[in-house]
C-alpha cells in the first residue's frame, strides 16, 4: 500500500461504520419535514450535517495534520493527505426511505485517489479500495472478498449507468441516456455516484458516466475503481476537483469509445 495509508485504512473504515450506523438511526420515513430542500430535486437532510460533523471530527482527532473537505462543510482544511467525504450519497434516495445510498470516505494524497471506503449499510455493503505503491499492489474488496472489473470491450455488449442532477440539462442528460443507447449498451441510473462506480469495480456494471459530479460524490470510489483495475477520466488533473466536473469511469477496454460517445 501507498505510505500513509496503512494507518489510515482501520480509522477510515471505524469511522464510515459508525457513520453508517448514525445515518441508519436518523433515516427519516419517505416526506419528513426534517428534510430540507437544498434545491431542486437536492435534498439535504438533517443526518446529511450530522454524518458529516461525525466524520470530520474523528478524522480531525485521529490526523489533525491531514486536510478536510466535505459536501455540506466545504473545505475546512488543506493537507498533503486529504479527506474528501460524502456523508450520504445517494440522498435523495435516502430522504425516500430507499435503500441505495451510502457513506462515502475517500484520501487524497497529492491530489491522487490512494484509499476509498464506501459503506451502504441497508445492502450489507462495504468496499474498500487502496493504492498501490508505485502502481503495485493496488486492490479494492467487497465485504472482505477481492473485486475486479468486467472484460468488456465493446459498449454494444455493456451495461452502463448514466448519472443526473439538475447541475446538467436534463436535454443533456437525455442526448447521452440516447447516444449511450444507440451504441448498443444497457442503461442504468440509481442515484449514487459513489455506488454506481463501486459497481463498475466489482463488474456488475461496465461503466459509470456523468456529465457533471462533484469531487465528493467520486473521491472514495476512484480508489475503490483503481484498486479493481478499471480506469477514469483524470478528474483531479482536469481541474473539476474545486467545482466538479465529468466523470467516465469504466473498464479500460471501453474508455475510448465511451469519451467517443459522451462527446467529454
Ligand atoms: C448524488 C451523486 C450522483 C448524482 C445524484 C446526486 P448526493 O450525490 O452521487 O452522482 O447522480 O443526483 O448528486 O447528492 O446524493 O450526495
Amino acid at each position: 500500500m501507498r505510505h500513509g495509508v496503512p494507518d489510515r485504512l482501520p480509522v477510515a473504515a471505524t469511522l464510515a461504520r459508525r457513520a453508517a450506523e448514525l445515518a441508519m438511526a436518523m433515516r427519516p420515513m419517505a416526506g419528513d419535514p426534517g428534510i430540507r430542500l437544498k434545491g431542486a430535486q437536492d435534498w439535504v437532510t438533517e443526518a446529511d450535517v450530522a454524518v458529516e460533523r461525525l466524520l470530520a471530527a474523528g478524522l480531525a482527532e485521529a490526523f489533525p495534520q491531514d486536510g478536510f473537505v466535505g459536501e455540506e462543510t466545504g473545505t475546512a482544511r488543506d493537507g498533503a493527505f486529504q479527506w474528501v467525504v460524502d456523508p450520504i450519497d445517494g440522498t435523495s434516495n435516502y430522504a425516500r426511505g430507499g435503500g441505495r445510498w451510502c457513506v462515502s470516505v475517500g484520501l487524497l494524497h497529492e491530489g491522487e485517489a490512494v484509499l476509498g471506503v464506501i459503506d451502504a449499510p441497508v445492502m450489507r455493503e462495504v468496499f474498500v479500495g487502496v493504492a498501490g505503491a508505485g502502481g503495485a499492489d493496488a486492490c479494492a474488496t467487497l465485504n472482505g472478498m477481492p473485486i475486479r472489473i468486467s472484460r468488456t470491450t465493446e459498449a454494444g455488449r455493456a451495461m452502463v449507468e448514466c448519472g443526473w442532477s439538475p447541475r446538467v440539462a436534463v436535454a443533456d442528460y437525455v442526448a447521452l441516456c440516447g447516444k449511450v443507447a444507440g451504441a448498443g449498451a444497457m442503461l442504468r441510473a440509481g442515484g449514487s455516484g459513489a455506488l454506481g462506480i463501486c459497481d463498475v469495480a466489482a463488474g456488475r456494471l461496465d461503466a459509470y458516466l456523468e456529465r457533471h459530479i462533484n469531487l465528493w460524490d467520486i473521491a472514495a470510489g476512484l480508489a475503490v475503481l483503481h484498486g479493481a483495475g478499471g480506469v477514469a477520466n483524470d478528474f483531479i488533473g482536469a481541474g473539476s476537483g474545486a467545482l466538479g466536473g465529468p466523470v467516465r469511469a469504466s473498464t479500460p477496454g471501453l474508455a475510448t469509445e465511451l469519451a467517443r460517445i459522451a462527446g467529454w
